[in-house]
């Protein structure tokens, strides 16, 4: 059976969901986080070498990137969740599976790192570095967020999911980055606030959220 190697409060929380949607069997191991860095434990090395969750093993297999494990799991479960070859939904699937770590997540990241570069700097830096950082942040981080939170209404007027009128695995990996935003409570739109509603009363997501433990995002 195959193992999802799940970081808490993490990214992926999306694997447990979607091998609930697909009714796959697996186990979970976790891990925690260290509480002041926010790192994963080095025992994830152990499993790939970046250290990094997600990783799934399935025998003598190791996918590690959700974008890939997803594509494998989906694989396995004869592409359910996945919209059909040729299709528009299908273009449109491709690019926000792309766009989910590619360019939804790097912004919300900067906004993370740079929100922690006061807090952890020697305290006589601490007003100077809170002044660069809170510089940085709103001269470049804040306005490309606005920007994305703004495309994610316009893709979401006049059809209930990412891909069109059906839930797919492309949802699923949208999920992270629109809860990160939203848990910011930096100005997530009516219909991401509708669709994620939407999405965390799935009972496969209900029940993933069972299987993962803390999760501060739902
Ligand atoms: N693009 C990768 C990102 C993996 C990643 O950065 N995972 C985070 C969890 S949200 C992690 O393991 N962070 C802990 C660390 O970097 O030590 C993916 O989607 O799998």
């Amino acid at each position: 059976m195959m193992t999802v190697h799940h970081l808490e409060n993490s990214r992926s929380q999306r694997v447990l969901w979607l091998l609930e949607e697909l009714g796959l069997p697996y186990r979970v191991t976790r891990y925690a986080r260290d509480p002041w860095t926010l790192r994963a434990p080095p025992e994830l090395v152990a499993v790939h070498p970046l250290g990094k969750a997600p990783v799934i093993t399935d025998g003598a297999t190791v996918v590690a990137e959700t974008g890939a494990i997803v594509a494998y799991l989906t694989g396995l479960a004869s592409e359910r969740l996945v919209p059909e070859h040729g299709s528009e939904a299908r273009r449109r699937y491709v690019y926000w599976s792309h766009y989910a770590e590619g360019s939804a997540m790097p912004p919300l990241l900067l906004k993370l790192v740079f929100g922690r570069l006061a807090p952890s700097s020697p305290w006589p830096l601490r007003p100077l570095v809170r002044r660069i950082a809170d510089t940085v942040v709103r001269g470049f981080v804040d306005p490309d967020l606005r920007r994305h939170a703004a495309f994610w209404e316009t893709e979401l007027a006049g059809q209930p999911y990412f891909c069109g009128a059906d839930f797919t695995a492309a949802d699923i990996l949208m999920s992270f980055p629109l809860e990160a935003f939203a848990a910011r409570g930096t100005g997530a739109g009516p219909r991401v606030r509708d669709w994620l509603a939407r999405i965390h009363a799935r009972p496969a997501y209900q029940r993933a959220l069972q299987q993962g433990g803390p999760y501060a995002y739902a």
